[in-house]
């Protein structure tokens, strides 16, 4: 089994009206994540890693401090990471069941304290990278960042939601405002149903 580009979960344009258009979905799925895809089955044939499920190349290649060296870290994390975000999305604005609601309002104390947080750390993520709702080792549900194709299944964590902080995932709606585009993705992008089902 090599990396497959899977099919957008709803159309091109199902979100263009809450803030992510059809050009930036043809950009961002079609060409981004298929090079993700495409470069990492190049990278990948006739290693030990050829055939394996993503998630395990993923963990095995991890290694911290050398992403930046790291080919086959870089694709295969990307492809996992992206494949998830195109599903924690999702049109028609779902409303957030309420087992969710209950397990970030006890975790930081309301949905709206989280979201602030969330949206502080893509902001303040340096350069390109993921802003992520994990749950820990622990149980417990923590916000993170993480730097190029870094994910939570680096440190054994379960990913509830990430949203994509690179430059290529908001240029073309938003231009240079990041803190607007987490903002919208927040309040208008978000699966919730998806992110709850994760838990
Ligand atoms: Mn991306």
């Amino acid at each position: 089994m090599s990396f497959t580009l899977p099919d957008l979960p709803y159309a091109h344009d199902a979100l263009a009206e809450h803030g992510m258009s059809r050009e930036t979905m043809e950009y961002h799925h079609d060409i981004h994540h298929k090079a993700y895809v495409d470069n990492g089955n190049k990278l990948i044939a006739g290693t030990e890693w050829e055939g394996k499920p993503v998630e395990e190349i993923v963990k095995g290649t991890y290694q911290a401090g050398a992403v930046a060296q790291n080919g086959i870290f870089n694709n295969a994390s990307q492809h996992w990471n992206h494949t998830q975000f195109w599903e924690m999305m999702g049109p028609g604005k779902p409303g957030m069941p309420g087992e969710l609601e209950k397990a970030l309002t006890e975790a930081f104390g309301s949905v709206d304290k989280f979201k602030e947080e969330f949206a502080a750390a893509g902001a303040g993520q340096f350069g390109s990278g993921w802003a992520w709702l994990v749950k820990d080792t622990d149980g417990s549900l923590k916000v993170t960042k993480t730097e190029n194709g870094v994910n939570p299944l680096c440190f054994g964590q379960t990913a509830l939601l990430g949203c994509d902080v690179w430059e290529h995932s908001y240029y073309i709606d938003f231009r240079n405002k990041r803190p607007a585009y987490l903002q919208n993705f927040l309040e208008n992008l978000v699966n919730w149903e998806n992110v709850a089902s994760r838990m």
